[in-house]
């Protein structure tokens, strides 16, 4: 009898951590906002308080249940201490709610609805607004902060950078960077991941759609968008859908309406990204140089990560352009003619494209290969505020010349997909049963880290697999151990691009069934291998033609 006994009914205990996850599995949704079932116990925000059988209080997320226990979740005295709760923390929170970049994704703002807060007893005593916009990527606003301390444990425990934590004591306590410097000069390599766990406005993703209108509204601009392969997995919940689903018609159908003139498929950029690749690891295979492992280069925040932490490793990270920058030189070199003004968007699942978009490496004279980056989020409001109804939309195709794309390039957006794409590519068995023994292979699982080895002629290949940048320091101080691999895919987000934080946040559970979308999108598309996608054949025989290194490599170690 592995049971507890939660406001009188029995609950069975099944491997729960904690009291929470046990509540919470009874069908109870008890309030929390330092409480993400990856980040370690906090126990700070005590909106969690459950009573025991004794009258006395627990925190439940830091509570192992036990068999025989006997809590109850909903007293008048626990709505009391939550609503006291929640009063001191309005008591010095900035409360424009209506002009909130969060507005409507708040957790203290539906806490408040949900325990219908209708004055605050004590005086305001909310800070000056203290605003750092200096990062591509993420804004802060200390004015918004609650102290949960998420961001923290986010950004230690899961990325392992460090970038902010606790300072002072106190009610001067804040979060901070090392000596409060602007986050864009701390170790911060602009993944997100902060916003995505903060509860409050006080770390937003940073939001560029108004210019992407003034682009479009402009008649001398020629404005061309592509579309990341995670986005289409999850727009479509905020819109009508579910995670999961692949939405890239009406994703296309819905951006078409807004006025861009041509609309294509990031996935096209990584068949280019697979050959470019495949290339550069058999090459460096063949000169056995000591630039191996080949490390990814398609997550820029994994390539911040190295630059600001491993730049002796710089040399082993590819050569090659993420396929949102090679597609865009591409495109950009095709309408450089245009009468019009070519202007480049990209709609990514990531903050950290918007920081990759703006480097110098990826300008030419000056002029950026993407003008703006918006995300999966600001896409869904540009979407709403057009009045589209998208779940009643029609689907349509990507344009044309650039609108031929395979699976191999849609499967880039979850964890592992790199690699099987490029091990597709390598593989000299073109069989359906072969791509099956790739997916089969140890590459495919929302998993953090994943190691597969391949037989390649006569030689075993080792390859590492993996997401969130805790679990990439830690393969390659194993490597500096003298571990050894030959490919190792890096995503800086656990989970890969569908995890990122421009996407609505969400579950893991949300996040795995995104995956499969993806892997869903990869059955259906009747071209599977990048070097079989026709449009590869004529851009390297044309506008490529002499220019492959010019428009589809980068040197980050110079
Ligand atoms: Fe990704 Fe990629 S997969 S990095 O996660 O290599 O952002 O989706 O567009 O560039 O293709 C992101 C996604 C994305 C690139 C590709
Ligand atoms: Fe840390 Fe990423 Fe947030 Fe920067 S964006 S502070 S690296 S979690």
């Amino acid at each position: 009898n592995n049971y507890m006994i939660i406001d009188g009914m029995p609950v069975e205990i099944n491997g729960e951590k904690n009291l929470l996850e046990v509540i919470r599995k009874a069908g109870i949704k008890l309030p929390t906002f330092c409480y993400h079932s990856e980040l370690s116990i906090y126990g700070a925000c005590r909106m969690c308080m459950v009573e025991n059988e004794w009258g006395g209080l627990d925190a439940a997320c830091s509570t192992p249940p036990k068999p025989g226990m006997q809590i109850k979740t909903n007293t008048q005295r626990l709505r009391k201490y939550r609503k006291m709760i929640l009063e001191l923390l309005l008591a010095n929170h900035c409360r424009d709610c209506t002009t909130c970049n969060n507005n409507g994704k708040c957790k203290l703002q539906d806490l408040a609805i949900t325990f219908n807060i209708e004055g605050v007893r004590f005086p305001n005593t909310a800070a000056e607004p203290k605003i750092d916009d200096s990062s591509n990527c993420i804004t802060r606003d200390q004015n918004k902060c609650i102290l949960c301390g998420d961001c923290v444990r986010m950004c230690n425990e899961i990325q392992n950078v460090g970038a902010i934590d606790f300072a002072h004591r106190g009610s001067k306590m804040t979060i901070s960077t090392a000596f409060d410097q602007p986050i864009a000069s701390s170790p911060c390599v602009g993944c997100g991941q902060c916003a995505a766990a903060c509860p409050t406005g006080a770390i937003v993703v940073k939001n560029d759609k108004n210019k992407v209108w003034e682009a479009l509204d402009d008649k001398n601009a020629k404005v061309t968008v592509q579309i990341a392969p995670a986005v289409r997995v999850a727009i479509g919940k905020e819109l009508g859908h579910s995670n999961g689903e692949n939405t890239i018609g009406k994703i296309v159908a819905a951006l078409r309406r807004m006025g861009f003139d041509e609309i294509y498929d990031t996935s096209t950029g990584a068949d280019l990204t697979v050959l470019e690749e495949s290339n550069e690891f058999l090459k460096r295979l063949e000169a056995g140089d000591n630039k191996m492992p080949l490390f990814t280069s398609c997550c820029p925040a994994w390539v911040n990560f190295c630059e600001k932490n491993y730049p002796e490793l710089l040399p082993n990270v590819s050569t090659c352009r993420s396929p949102m920058q090679m597609f865009a030189s591409v495109i950009k070199e095709q309408n450089k003619t245009s009468s019009r003004k070519p202007v480049h968007v990209a709609v990514m699942p990531c903050t950290a494209k918007k920081q990759e978009a703006a480097r110098e490496e990826f300008k030419v004279n000056g002029d950026p290969n993407v003008d703006y980056v918006i995300t999966t989020q600001e896409l869904i409001q540009m979407i709403k505020e057009s009045g589209i109804v998208f779940a009643d939309l029609e689907p349509e195709a990507v344009d044309m010349p650039f609108g031929t794309m395979t699976g191999a390039g849609v499967i880039f957006g979850v964890t592992g997909g790199v690699t099987e794409a490029v091990l597709r590519r390598l593989s000299s068995d073109k069989s359906s049963t072969s791509l099956m023994s790739i997916a089969y292979q140890g590459v495919r699982g929302m998993e953090g880290v994943k190691e597969t080895k391949i037989m390649f002629g006569d030689r075993e290949l080792r390859i590492a697999i993996v997401s969130g940048l805790k679990n990439a320091g830690d393969l390659i101080e194993s490597i500096k151990a003298g571990e050894h691999y030959d490919f190792v895919e890096v995503m800086a987000c656990p989970g890969g691009c569908v995890s990122g934080a421009g996407q609505p946040f969400t579950s893991q559970e949300e996040k795995e069934k995104r995956g499969k979308g993806l892997y869903s999108a990869d059955k259906l598309s009747n071209i599977k291998r990048s070097e079989e996608n026709p449009l590869m054949m004529s851009l390297y025989n044309g506008l490529l033609k002499g220019r492959v290194h010019e428009l589809l490599h980068v040197h980050y170690a110079d």
